[in-house]
Order: structure tokens, then C-alpha cells, then sequence
């Protein structure tokens, strides 16, 4: 243990001191982040701490090689060694999510998304076309047919979540170019309950006919039934595809098993590796044997270069995942966010769906007469890092917001227990309960005296308690 410590003490340091030389500033920023991430209680859902090996494994030469294709089909030379960390990577995430192929590429989420949408549209949309014009190369085709394959290709439809119920920006929204390449669509909550109707999405598809029907979220406190999503899918010829960005890590640890697991029903599953999967920025798509010939077309369709050294961290990051103590972790993950939420509740804090079954939790803080920006900033300056976000029907639109979106991944890693978020709820709902918005702004607020300090006190306490990379000293 202390030769490790003192290993990544070592690496760390020196590693700061060589770029210290080159521009102190950057080397400055990178050491005072750590301090700033020590002292902080992150309660940010997508949000972690990836280990001293996932980050290592990206601060090297790795980054210098450019490797457009797939291993073994490079556009470039001498990818030998990228070519060893993909294939790893894809591996183990085959591996550990029971997928037929992984695509470890993607730069992001956004970019992980864009390539399961092109592939779908190639796999449903452009092959049967060529087939059908007898059109055996692209590169050969007649303007005329070459028009119509563009016009068919933009004519399809996509329902995804939409946005307040918790769904993500990519799928379908304007903002993004998903919302642009398709007529979209999207599904809500039932709004007595907050939960996704699967009978009235049923009908909505049926009536819709997409070409994909989109699963997945970013804001949505509960176990999303994907063996529904799938008879749905079937029952009007649309793919499924499966976002799980933020849960990766729960299916990793199989915690999201049987209807619950998105690998087991989608045909493809788009995943970030950061967030509660624990490792390096980045993206993943998974899918079946059907698709992979289409999915690993993803660059040069739309990706630049892979980043070798991210690769090399993914595959560090899930031989990790694949270790039993994950699966602990993962289960340790949901336990705090329903601790979390059960002292919320007791506190009379109001939470979309009334509860949690994930790592996240939604309160809406409009009883409490505040936006969801006003309580960020109150719960900023009392030590606690959240995110506002939409509530299902939000009159304060996405930027304002009537919630706060909570969530246990990062706080699990640094070693907190159920006990300890009960109190980060009862701190959360002392703020909440001090803090008044100013006149009709929605930006401007106060706390009462004594309650921010008294808090981010108490909050440093408690990650005081659990330090952070404790086996890093920077001087
Ligand atoms: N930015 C991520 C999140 O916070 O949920 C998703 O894009």
C-alpha cells in the first residue's frame, strides 16, 4: 500500500514538475483542480473520479499516432500498439456487458450517438437502397440515384424521451443535429406519477412508425423496462437503441439485470465511459453482430482519429469493472441515492417520481418557491456542487429549471455510506429551507445567515473524512 501511494505521489508530481517547466500555469490549473475536487461535495449524476491508473494510462505518446479504421485496417502505418489497446478495450466491454461487439472509439457520448444513428440509417435505410438500385460501390452511382439516397436517408423518423422527462439533448432535440437529420418525435411521463407510460408509448410509436425508437436518459430517477421498449420496437419495425451514458456502471455491476439491462434487448447501446462507469472521457457504442459492420464504419463516417491513449484508458478502466469489488460498488451507488433521497423526503423535499431506483435523484424545488438555478447557486456556495435541471413539464424552460438533478456515483467512490448521504440530504434541505428568492428573479436569491457557512463546514467534514486520491501528495 505505501509503495503504491508513494508510486502514484511520484508519477503525479513529476509529471506536474515536466509540464511546470514547459507552462506553470497548466500545471498550476491541473493541481489546483485536484485541491478543488478534494474539498468538494460532488453530487453532479454524471460526474466521477476515474483511478490513478485510467488517468495515467492518458498522459502519454499513445496520443501521438493517428489510427483512422479499425484494428488491423488502418489508413495509417505501424498502429500495431493502437490496434493492441482497442482490440483490449472492445474485449473487455464485450466482456463485461455480455454485447456480440464493441466500437471503443467514440470521442463522446455526442459522437457515440452520431455513429449508432449513421449506422442504423446505413444498416435500414442506405443498404437496402443500394440493393434495390443494383448499386454495388457508392463511389460509382449515378447523381440521380445518389439524390435519392440522400433524400431517403433524411426522411426517416426517431422517438426519443423528451427532454423534461429526463431524456438528452441527443436524442432528437433541436439543438442537436440529431434533431436535424430526423423528424423527431418524443415520449413523456405520465404525470401523475412521473414514470414512463408504456402503454401510451406504445400507441405513440404505433401511430409514429420511427425507424428508431431511443431508450436512455440523463434525468430519469427510475429502472427503465427495456424488454417493453423492445416488444414495442418489434412490434412497428423500429431499432431499438439504448443511451445508457448514465447507467453503464450499473449494468457493468449488474445491478440492471433481466428486462432492466439495455444490452440484453437493444440492438445498439451507446454508452460515455466516465460516468458512473468510472473511467476516461469518452464514448462506446455496442450492438449486435448485425450492426457491426455499419458501426465500425464510424470513422472516418463521422469520428476523427481514435485517441490511442483514451482507448488504452478504457481498457484499464473496464478491466477494473470486470473486478468483483465493482459490482459492490455499483450496488453501493443505488444504496446511497435511495439514503439520499428517503432524507430529502423525510425533510419534505419534493422528488420527481417520489423516490429513486438508480444513482440519481430530481428534486423539484419549486414548492420551495425557488428555480432550480437559484437553488444551485445556494447550494454552491454552501459546499454542495449539484446541477439544475428540467422537471417533466417545467414552466422555467431548461435554462432556469425547476429542479436540482443529484447524483451518488462520485460521492460512492471516495467511500461515502448510506449514513453519511442521509446527512448530505439533511445539509441539502437546511439550504433549501433558508434560502429565498429576491423579488421575482429568478437568479437572485439569499440564505440566511450562518446557513451557507455552517453547511460547507459540515461538507468539508464529511469529504474530509474520505479523502480523495488519497494515495496523491502534490507539494
Ligand atoms: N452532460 C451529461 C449530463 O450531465 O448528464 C450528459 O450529456
Amino acid at each position: 500500500m505505501t509503495t503504491t501511494t508513494s508510486r502514484e505521489s511520484v508519477a503525479f508530481q513529476t509529471a506536474l514538475e515536466v509540464i511546470a517547466e514547459v507552462e506553470p500555469t497548466v500545471a498550476a490549473a491541473i493541481g489546483q483542480e485536484l485541491a478543488d475536487q478534494r474539498s468538494s461535495l460532488k453530487l453532479i449524476a454524471s460526474e466521477n473520479y476515474a483511478s490513478p491508473a485510467v488517468l495515467l494510462a492518458m498522459g502519454n505518446w499513445m496520443s501521438d499516432k493517428y489510427a483512422e479504421g479499425t484494428p488491423g485496417r488502418r489508413f495509417y502505418a505501424a498502429c500495431q500498439n493502437i490496434d493492441a489497446v482497442e482490440r483490449l478495450a472492445a474485449d473487455h466491454a464485450t466482456a463485461l456487458f455480455g454485447a456480440d461487439h464493441a466500437y471503443p472509439q467514440p470521442h463522446s457520448g455526442i459522437d457515440a450517438n452520431l455513429v449508432a444513428f449513421w449506422a442504423i440509417l446505413a444498416h435500414r435505410v442506405e443498404a437496402p437502397a443500394l440493393a434495390e438500385a443494383g448499386v454495388k460501390n457508392v463511389d460509382a452511382m449515378g447523381a440521380e440515384d445518389w439524390a435519392r439516397l440522400r433524400r431517403s436517408l433524411g426522411d426517416q423518423r426517431m422517438l426519443g424521451m423528451s427532454l423534461d422527462a429526463g431524456g438528452h439533448l441527443t436524442h432528437g432535440f433541436r439543438p442537436n443535429i440529431s434533431g436535424k437529420m430526423f423528424e423527431q418525435a418524443s415520449y413523456g411521463t405520465d404525470p401523475a406519477t412521473g414514470l414512463i407510460d408504456y402503454a401510451a408509448l406504445r400507441a405513440q410509436a404505433q401511430e409514429f412508425r420511427p425507424l428508431i425508437l431511443v431508450a436512455g436518459y440523463s434525468a430519469y430517477p427510475r429502472l427503465v423496462d427495456f424488454a417493453a421498449m423492445r416488444e414495442i420496437a418489434d412490434e412497428v419495425g423500429a431499432t431499438l437503441m439504448v443511451d445508457m451514458a448514465h447507467f453503464a456502471g450499473l449494468v457493468a455491476g449488474k445491478v440492471l439485470t433481466g428486462d432492466f439491462d439495455p444490452v440484453a434487448h437493444a440492438d445498439v447501446v451507446t454508452t460515455t465511459t466516465h460516468k458512473s462507469l468510472r473511467g476516461p472521457r469518452g464514448g462506446m457504442v455496442l450492438c449486435t453482430e448485425e450492426y457491426a459492420p455499419s458501426v465500425d464504419r464510424g470513422c472516418p463516417l463521422v469520428l476523427g482519429g481514435p485517441l490511442g491513449n483514451v482507448m488504452a484508458a478504457k481498457a484499464v478502466a473496464f478491466a477494473e469493472a470486470r473486478r468483483p469489488e465493482f459490482a459492490d460498488y455499483a450496488q453501493r451507488i443505488v444504496d446511497n441515492s435511495r439514503a439520499l433521497a428517503e432524507a430529502l423526503l423525510r425533510r419534505g423535499v419534493t422528488l420527481v417520481t417520489g423516490g429513486t431506483d438508480n444513482h440519481l435523484v430530481l428534486a423539484d424545488v419549486s414548492g420551495a418557491g425557488l428555480t432550480g438555478r437559484q437553488a444551485e447557486a445556494a447550494l454552491l456556495e454552501s459546499g454542495l456542487v449539484t446541477n439544475r435541471n428540467a422537471v417533466p413539464g417545467d414552466p422555467n424552460g431548461p435554462w432556469y429549471t425547476s429542479g436540482v438533478r443529484l447524483g451518488t456515483p462520485a460521492l460512492t467512490t471516495r467511500g461515502l455510506g448510506t449514513a453519511e448521504l442521509a446527512e448530505v440530504g439533511d445539509l441539502m434541505a437546511d439550504v433549501l429551507e433558508a434560502t429565498t428568492a429576491e423579488g421575482d428573479s429568478k437568479v437572485k436569491f439569499r440564505i440566511a445567515d450562518g446557513v451557507a457557512e455552517r453547511t460547507r463546514a459540515r461538507a468539508a467534514e464529511i469529504v474530509g473524512a474520505h479523502p480523495l486520491y488519497p494515495g496523491v501528495e502534490l507539494v
